[in-house]
């Protein structure tokens, strides 16, 4: 009876709006990550004691020093002391340090339809291209290889195998320290179940190697058994790891000695929960370890599901990755910064796309707008609030019945009329395409004709599920003539845009979600393109689909810069697209996570990140929409978006005082364009981040190894405020500079803690002394029409010294890889100020106004620019003064001198 009464209760109680832990797999309940976890417990309880079974052998040594290349047999010895064959394959790498990789030599599993290698392809997505080796030399002892390459040194035990990175003859990574390095070679299962099968170490457990116990996944045919790959990684000297994501987590991971480990294996989570290690829509397998003198960058590629369990001690942090299939195919990236790491990651994975600069403003969408009277109505509430934004979005009800590429013709009767009536204010429409097709019309009917869809377990044909359409099929971006088609559906005057330039796209639930598939997803054992397994691919597929349609969007207009928003992501997605946190809920604690989320997708080089404002699922109470758009405006993607149940809650809605609020935050991100395109302009060619978390900017202080309430966006220092009733943050000053309040000019300073006024109209940022930001203080409807608008400069000094940088070209065309751009650097020195041109092109803006935060007496300005010079009005205010229309063209050089 208590025990009803207990069930009835919590019935009652638990709240409905959480994550279905029941419809994820735990490691204990996923065969290959308890295999492996129990493997590496087995082998820790025997500490010294243990003897490892890998071992290289030094008489299959194949060296080309000259092309950076090593190959070795790695043993791998059997119960019965025979041994199982692996490749090892190390190349000394131009970008970074040293590749690792491993294969088995003899694999040969019963002919099927399904390819029997391991995957070896990862690397083809998450690279750009084939990495560059370097030489190197080498010696060899009996215990050991040694190379020698600039800085770096790698020692290669043979027995346990082992191999450590050092730089500078510093230790810095060192792999299978642990011997938990692991990998399941090919057996059959009769072979494994044989009474003292040799194939299986007293080590070992064989928990699902056939099978799969999960509910969900009973039918997985698992048609390799086990095929897992595993390997520990310890970095030496580091206080903090980073990356790994999609976590809802800290941006500092956690020890998992205690918990599961984080797990990386795309998934549509519904109601994910915040501080949680569950895996999320895409995952990018890199992290970077920090501390003290060092930083160090591990990628380790495939596309399997994956889990990593972390370990944390005084001395170093020790990793242990476990794959579910694939080869052993890992890059390793040993610097002193966590920076110079990034940029080997960016010369490796690709940087960001340059963006397309209507897509750094701000973003309105919900699920759904309803038609075009809507969709123009929404924007004329914009227009007549005064509140600026650049691109408004449709959400899957646009379609008919949920058939992509088709409108809803009553709602939607002329999409290029509708497209050209938002292109006269300058904005832009992005409309949603899923890869779940609809089964019955023209656009499934051909994906299953021509076989291009992802294919049954059994190859025979396109495999059949559901998602929103009802019964569906997946078009498998990987099939190259998947991309003809797509190509088509794209082309100018087709359905979706007609002729339109203004539109751009939305790709979502490409995880892939399918709503009867184990995990949500698609079960392991579907095939795709080159009869690879889906098991393989996973975490890798919803690139593929948001990079088909890129090549699609390029292919209709070359010298357009498309947009991409994708849910789901993988190492290299930065290359085409934007990702966002998916769905969030209208909550504070929601808003807190989102700030260690986006700086977690800027320490693993995808900078172009946001998360829904102000919460998808729910409705924000006024003060938490107020302060969501206050620390929204910060992400590199700004866009309001929201559940079809929910209220409207566009910015106009809420009323005074709470409107003028966000109309604040949406402007100053206007303001802040200028600054926001230079920041990615950088990453695009160098991979520094656009938000940046504390420990990326000062990782020698370890008070800020977990700080992630509060970060850096170029000279910026921003603390949001992220708790409700709140009118004062602390906030912290890493340095002796000068950091001057961007709303009143006053000064912090002073390293350490500072509390200050955080009213809700307050948004707490101050420029960090020494610096020079640039900005457009216009106010215009949409980006596209500031344009041609004059720049307003702050001069933050410290000790009568600051620097900025400038970038821009036109904002949407590929001109700028032609040397159209203009690239400018200001330099203050106490009484002068010069800008100097580094490249150029025909452009008549001007600069408007400089702000000289300095109480410094100046009476007058003299302007010289192309040997012409000319006086500036001074005005003095509180804590600065004002250079009032200096007018100089920004895209020549020119000097202030000031008297
Ligand atoms: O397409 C509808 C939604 C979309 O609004 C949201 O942003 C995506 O994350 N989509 C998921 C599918 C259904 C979510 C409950």
């Amino acid at each position: 009876m208590y025990g009803t009464l207990f069930l009835l209760f919590w019935l009652a109680f638990v709240p409905v709006d959480a994550v279905k832990p029941y419809l994820f797999k735990k490691c204990s309940e996923s065969g290959f990550c308890s295999r492996n976890r129990h493997f590496a417990e087995e082998i820790a309880k025997q500490g010294d004691e243990y003897q490892s079974r890998y071992s290289v052998d030094l008489e299959s040594l194949k060296i080309d020093h000259d092309g950076g290349h090593l190959h070795a047999t790695l043993l791998k010895m059997l119960n019965d002391g025979t041994f199982v064959p692996l490749d090892l394959h190390l190349t000394t790498l131009q970008d970074a340090n040293l590749r690792v990789q491993v294969d088995e030599v003899h694999r040969s599993p019963p002919v099927t339809h399904v390819n029997p290698k391991r995957y070896n392809e990862a690397w083809k997505y998450a690279l750009q291209s084939e990495p560059k080796a370097r030489e190197f030399t080498h010696s060899v002892d009996s215990e050991k290889i040694t190379l020698n390459y600039n800085d770096y040194v790698t020692e290669i035990q043979l027995h346990p195998f082992k191999i450590t990175l050092l730089r500078n003859n510093q230790a810095q990574l060192v792999l299978n320290e642990r011997n938990f390095f692991n990998l399941e070679h090919y057996r059959t299962r009769e072979e494994q179940s044989r009474e003292n099968s040799i194939h299986i170490a007293p080590e070992e457990s064989t928990f699902d190697s056939y099978t799969d116990s999960f509910k969900d996944s009973r039918d997985d045919k698992l048609p390799f058994g086990p095929e897992s790959v595993a390997l520990d990684v310890s970095f030496l000297g580091a206080k903090a790891v980073y990356g790994i994501p999609e976590h809802a987590d800290s941006l500092s991971l956690k020890d998992t000695s205690e918990t599961e480990p984080y797990r990386l294996y795309n998934v549509d989570i519904f109601e994910y929960e915040t501080q949680s290690k569950y895996p999320m829509y895409g995952s990018i397998p890199f992290m970077i370890g920090v501390g003290g003198e060092s930083s160090a960058g591990v990628f380790w590629i495939t596309g399997s599901d994956t889990n990593v369990d972390i370990k944390k001690s005084d001395s170093q942090v020790q990793t242990h990755w476990i794959s579910e299939s694939g080869i052993l195919d890992i890059i390793l990236i040993t610097e002193d910064t966590p920076g110079q790491v990034l940029q080997s990651y960016g010369k490796l994975s690709g940087n960001s796309v340059l963006p397309n600069l209507f897509s750094l403003g701000y973003h309105q969408s919900r699920w759904n707008y309803n038609d075009e009277e809507d969709v123009l109505g929404v924007t004329a509430k914009f227009d007549e609030s005064l509140i600026p934004f650049d691109a408004i979005w449709l959400d899957i009800e646009y379609t008919d019945d949920k058939k992509y590429f088709t409108w809803q013709k009553e709602a939607f009767p002329d999409p290029d009329r509708m497209m050209r009536k938002l292109d006269q204010t300058g904005r832009t429409l992005i409309v949603i395409i899923d890869p779940h097709l609809k089964v019955g019309y023209e656009i499934s009917d051909t994906v299953i004709q021509k076989k291009i869809g992802i294919l049954k377990s059994d190859g025979s044909d396109v495999y059949h599920g559901h998602s929103w359409p009802g019964e569906s099929v997946w078009i498998d971006s990987m099939h190259p003539d998947a991309q003809l088609f797509w190509d088509e559906q794209f082309v100018n005057g087709s359905n979706l845009l007609g002729h339109s330039t203004n539109g751009h796209l939305w790709n979502d639930m490409n995880e892939p979600s399918v709503f009867n598939g184990p995990e949500t997803s698609a079960p392991r054992d579907l095939i795709h393109y080159g009869d690879w397994e889906h098991r393989s691919v996973h975490n890798l597929w919803g690139l593929t689909y948001h990079e088909m349609t890129y090549e699609s969007l390029i292919k209709r207009n070359p010298n357009l810069r498309p947009f991409i928003l994708t849910r789901s992501f993988y190492a290299g997605s930065q290359r085409t697209s934007a990702m966002w946190t998916g769905d969030n809920s209208a909550k504070w604690e929601y808003l807190r996570e989102s700030i260690p989320m986006v700086l977690t997708m800027n320490t693993v080089g995808f900078p172009f990140a946001g998360a829904d404002l102000a919460g998808f699922f729910g409705n924000p109470d006024k003060d938490l929409q107020v302060r969501w758009y206050q620390t929204g405006l910060w992400y590199p993607f700004f866009r309001a978006h929201a559940h079809i149940d929910s209220r409207r809650h566009e910015p106009y809605v809420a009323g005074e005082p709470y409107t003028s609020y966000m109309r604040d935050a949406i402007k100053l991100r206007y303001k802040l364009l200028p600054l926001y395109y230079t920041l990615f302009q950088k990453n695009s060619v160098s991979g520094t981040p656009v938000v940046s978390p504390m420990a990326f900017e000062y990782p020698s202080d370890s008070e800020v190894l977990e700080m992630d309430n509060q970060f850096f966006v170029g000279p910026l220092l921003v603390k949001p405020v992220t708790s409700p009733d709140t009118d004062k943050v602390s906030i912290y000053i890493p340095d002796d500079k000068p950091y001057y309040d961007l709303q009143n000019y006053t000064v912090l300073q002073g390293k350490g803690y500072h509390d200050v006024d955080a009213p809700l109209d307050k948004i707490p940022v101050f420029i960090r002394g020494g610096s020079i930001l640039i900005t457009k203080e216009r106010y215009r409807r949409s980006s596209k029409l500031m344009k041609n608008d004059p720049y307003t400069l702050y001069v933050a000094p410290s000790e009568s010294a600051a620097t900025g940088e400038l970038y821009f070209d036109d904002g949407e065309t590929f001109a700028y890889q032609d040397g159209e751009f203009v690239l400018t650097t200001f330099e203050f020195t106490g009484n002068k100020i010069v800008s100097t041109v580094k490249n150029s092109y025909d452009t008549s803006i001007i600069i408007e106004k400089i702000v000289v935060l300095s109480d410094k007496e100046v009476t007058k300005a003299t302007v010289e620019q192309d040997g012409e010079s000319w006086t500036a009005e001074i005005v003095p205010q509180d804590h600065s003064f004002v250079i009032r229309n200096p007018k100089p063209l920004v895209a020549k050089s020119w000097t202030i001198t000031l008297h």
